[in-house]
């Protein structure tokens, strides 16, 4: 009280709804009035941010907070009363007509999309310095995943007005949404690198802020440990990303510009973009207001299981259960050996990618009734049975897939299994983790991540008529892993089958120890037989035919230690580098038709 003539009247009345929520203990230990005022005044400048920042202020979040620990403490189990069982989804198969007819309806919608990436999360299970979407997907050409990410999203923009024959190009709206371990080096990722390519316009960033810690089951805000005018906070988790959207007043605007679809998806995918023409093709067919994309999912893998769960009073979802809940929940509901693998050799539920596919429509008059608060839930560690105290504070936590929670039963909800060799390599775990994964379950590392991409584009090329050698088992970082030619093209190159397809004619051939580089529209790939390194970079006016038998020594795969601090962080997670020794890399600057037959 001695000390309320230092706040704005606004400030005043936080202070009181702080006391009305029994957070008093925040300044009962300030000094006199005239003493370390300045930081006084800072506690309410980031009272004012934490309150501006969740849904309904920290009032909601107390309020939420007492009712979760409540529950903790009772053992009260979220899914009590639901039993589980194993949704129906569509199931696509790379290549064949079902899925063609979906890619191409897929372009088409794409002009209507925005696309959000949550990249605020620091990735600790991967242990690396930098920001994940800085990391190299591939490191052929050396591409990052948010320069990957970019242009896809621009060459899903040209593919969709060519093929509605718009006489001009719709933007297609991308988000990011930082925190603040991520923003000042997602923005100088971009600024530094002319946004890849996309107007800067096109490109939003959207920060989430941290909320508060709390100490105890009342809820009492956590001050920081380490300094007694700052309250604790630890990220929310990626579902801010709906309230973040809804208060950035952006669903409007795409509304008003007549957008339909808002895809989300995550850090570290670089096969994903191969699996969004056709979901979007089946949310636009099916018309669902929700699709998830999913893959077929190792028993235990980490990753979360796509479930329909029904309640005994005949309410039924189908929706995300975390990987840590799926297990307990099946043996608590008679499946005593829980998540395991069935005949197929991989769990009966589909695993969550967390790429989710939006109509935008139901989606803003959902949020209008939630204000974009999604289903939140607390993962105290208590200090004994007794569960009053806890080992360290704790905070209430969200996830962007349970947006579909709060829905009516109405709402058109579906998913979308795709193979996981063409949708989904994500890189999450470090080497020494990754190695101790159990055999035949994805590795998730950086290693694993490089060599998908390179299987997906050769299995692409195969499947489009291309002689392949077959991959080599090798060893990096003590995880195995098979090695096919390392081709890549540029998104613009291709991005869906029946153009791949159209880009590969006559009989072609690529051997194991090969590498290919497409780095530029239109490249035809005609008769030819490489056994080499062949590297092509030609701007998009130049037509380019390459034919022909190209050998030479080629670009080599050697193992590297990850202990060796002599290289890279980002070449030592992967375990091995490539030696660049010789190639055939040529370069057409102009536009016009060209020919490359050595
Ligand atoms: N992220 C944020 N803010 C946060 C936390 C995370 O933006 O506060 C981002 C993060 O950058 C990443 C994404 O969210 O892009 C997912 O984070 P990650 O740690 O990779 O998620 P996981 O715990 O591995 O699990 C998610 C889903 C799970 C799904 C899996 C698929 O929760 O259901 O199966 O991703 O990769």
């Amino acid at each position: 009280v001695k000390n309320l003539h230092l706040l704005h009247p606004d400030q005043i009345e936080l202070a009181k709804m702080l006391v009305d929520l029994g957070q008093s203990h925040l300044f009962q230990h300030w000094p006199e009035p005239g003493v370390e005022d300045e930081q006084k005044k800072a506690v309410f400048a980031q009272v004012a941010k934490l309150n501006s920042s969740y849904p309904g202020g920290l009032a909601s979040y107390v309020k939420n907070a007492r009712e979760l620990l409540a529950d903790s403490k009772e053992g009260k189990n979220p899914y009590d009363g639901f039993t589980p069982s194993v949704p129906t989804g569509e199931v696509l198969s790379f290549g064949d007509d079902n899925f063609i007819k979906f890619e191409e309806a897929g372009v088409k919608e794409a002009q209507n999309a925005a696309f959000v990436l949550v990249a605020g999360g620091l990735g600790e299970r991967l242990g690396y310095n930098g920001i994940k979407v800085a990391l190299p997907a591939e490191t052929t050409t050396g591409t990052c995943f948010l320069q990957l990410y970019i242009e896809s999203i621009l060459a899903l923009q040209e593919a969709s007005s060519r093929l509605s024959q718009a006489t001009c190009q719709k933007e297609v709206p991308f988000v990011i949404m930082t925190s603040d371990d991520t923003h000042a080096r997602t923005l100088d990722l971009l600024e530094s690198n002319s946004y890849f390519g996309m107007k800067p316009t096109q490109v939003q960033l959207l920060k989430q802020e941290k909320v508060a810690c709390l100490d105890d089951n009342d809820a009492r805000l956590a001050l920081d440990p380490h300094d007694k005018y700052k309250i604790q906070t630890k990220p929310h988790g990626h579902g801010d990303v709906h309230s973040l959207l809804y208060s950035s007043g952006l669903l409007n605007v795409w509304r008003d510009a007549g957008l339909r679809w808002v895809l989300f998806f995550q850090d570290t995918n670089g096969l994903l973009f191969k699996a969004i023409p056709a979901s979007l093709g089946v949310s636009a067919t099916k018309h669902y207001h929700v699709n998830s994309l999913a893959v077929q999912r190792k028993a235990k893998e980490a990753i979360g299981g796509i479930t329909r769960l029904t309640h005994s009073d005949g309410r039924s979802m189908v929706i995300n259960v975390e990987y840590n809940q799926l297990d307990p929940l099946l043996r608590a509901t008679g499946h005593p050996d829980g998540d395991v693998n069935c005949e197929t050799g991989y769990s009966p539920f589909p695993g969550n990618i967390n790429q989710l596919i939006l109509e935008l429509g139901p989606y803003i008059e959902e949020l209008t009734k939630t204000g974009g608060a999604i289903k939140e839930f607390v993962n105290p560690k208590y200090k004994d049975a007794s569960k009053t105290s806890f080992k360290s504070s704790t905070r209430l936590e969200c996830m962007m897939q349970d947006y579909p929670k709060t829905l009516p039963p109405s709402a058109r909800v579906g998913f979308t299994v795709i193979d996981t060799w063409l949708a989904y390599a994500p890189v999450k775990n470090n080497p020494e983790d990754a190695a101790k994964v159990p055999k035949g379950n994805p590795y998730h590392s950086a290693t694993s991540g490089e060599k998908a991409i390179y299987c997906a584009n050769s299995r692409i090329l195969q499947k489009a008529g291309v002689q392949l050698e077959d991959p080599v088992k090798q060893v990096f970082n003590g995880q195995e892993v098979e090695v096919w030619p390392r081709i890549t093209w540029k998104p613009k190159w291709g991005l869906t089958f029946a153009e791949i397809k159209s880009k590969v004619n006559g009989s072609c051939s690529i051997t194991q120890r090969s590498t290919l580089a497409l780095k530029g529209r239109s490249i035809l790939l005609e008769n030819l037989s490489l056994d080499g390194a062949l590297i092509i970079n030609s701007v998009d006016g130049a037509k380019v035919k390459v034919g022909g038998s190209i050998q030479n020594k080629g670009w080599i795969v050697e193992s590297i230690d990850y202990k060796d601090t002599g290289f890279p962080e980002e070449l030592r997670t992967r375990g091995f580098r490539i030696n660049k020794i010789e190639q055939l890399e040529e370069s057409y600057n102009e536009p016009g038709e060209f020919s490359l037959k050595p």
